[in-house]
């Protein structure tokens, strides 16, 4: 009897400063904290030094009091996982591609139809405008909470077969895609045999020949190392994905105004710096390759015309299931670069 009125009291207490981010109540608004953030591309990858500079950051605009502790290599996790982590608050911040958050959000499938930018300004433009905006805002009922986007950027073709420079070339060859509906769906289109992988698991089944090839942005293609077991690059540039940067919404709850302003600034100056340092590395990467040894071909505009046209039955599929009044929105803001 006696045992449970001591004990009582100290667990109230216990409970109090339990998780170990809220003992401090100070006068600036800020805590101590610590941030795990987690990645799939290596410290390396334009995403790796965004998540560097994301740190230094929030470090610097809290006074050192909030830590943000980056793992990158999929440690954590694939995107999805680690989404799934930041739904649960086992984890706190990370940058998924938007095209495996597919099966969560539907309308983020828009996204991943492809040859609908012709280059970044045009993808600014929509992400950083009504339409990103509309999308992130269906992030918090899924716990999660999202402060802007950054870049992946334009994917090309990698392979061990064939140089791929016509819609017939994609004939057969096993590729590996995103966990993503509109890939695999544009990809069987065109005649290749897709299959979807986490990206962690992509280096082997290309080494092992469990697939032919994938499509990724050239940075990422020369931090893979997939240059070592793939011979052929074709600059393809299908398709654009950005990436997403996200917190858990439970981790975003408990922070203060002051945190949550930092950490919002910290996230979109970062972004503006890792689009800037993915642009040159992608151009940097081509140049790498070459002198690596792959062989890369360009493909005509007519071939891409040809590609577009083929695929387009699976974009008109799925433009009615995001929803025709969001795409025709996108294809408007895309309209008005374009004009000026
Ligand atoms: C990194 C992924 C990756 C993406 C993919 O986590 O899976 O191919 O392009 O870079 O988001």
């Amino acid at each position: 009897r006696l045992a449970v009125g001591v004990l009582l009291p100290s667990l109230l207490l216990l409970s109090a400063c339990g998780s170990g981010q809220n003992e401090s109540a100070s006068a600036d608004g800020i805590q101590e904290r610590t941030i795990k953030a987690g990645i799939g591309n290596s410290k390396m990858h334009p995403q790796g030094k965004g998540m560097e500079k994301f740190k230094e950051l929030v470090e610097e605009k809290s006074g050192g009091k909030m830590k943000v502790q980056n793992f990158f290599d999929a440690t954590l996790g694939d995107d999805q996982k680690m989404t799934e982590a930041l739904q649960g608050g086992l984890q706190e911040v990370t940058v998924p591609s938007t095209s495996p958050l597919v099966g969560m959000i539907k309308e983020f499938g828009i996204y991943d139809f492809p040859f609908v930018f012709n280059n970044e300004e045009e993808a600014y433009t929509v992400l950083d405008g009504t339409v990103g905006k509309k999308l992130l805002e269906k992030l918090p009922v899924h716990d999660l909470v999202g402060l802007g986007y950054w870049e992946n950027g334009f994917r090309s073709l990698t392979n061990s077969k064939q140089p791929v420079k016509t819609a017939e070339d994609f004939k057969g060859l096993k590729l590996r895609t995103m966990q993503n509906e509109v890939h695999l769906d544009a990809f069987s289109k065109l005649g290749a045999n897709p299959s979807p992988m986490a990206f962690s698991e992509v280096f082997t089944a290309l080494e092992t020949g469990t697939v032919d090839g994938q499509e990724n942005p050239l940075a990422t293609i020369q931090t893979q190392k997939y240059n070592e077991v793939q011979e052929y690059l074709s600059l393809t540039n299908h398709v654009y994905t950005p990436f997403v940067f996200l917190v858990s919404k439970k981790f975003w709850d408990d922070l203060s105004e002051q945190e949550q302003e930092i950490m919002s600034e910290a996230a979109q100056e970062a972004g503006k710096y890792q689009r800037e340092v993915n642009q040159k590395e992608n151009e940097k990467a081509l140049k790498y390759l070459k002198k690596e040894g792959m062989k890369i071909n360009e493909v005509e505009p007519e071939e891409m015309e040809k590609m577009k046209k083929a695929i387009q039955p699976v974009t008109d599929e799925y433009a009615q299931k995001f929803g025709p009044d969001l795409v025709e929105e996108m294809m408007n803001e895309v309209e008005k670069v374009r004009e000026k």
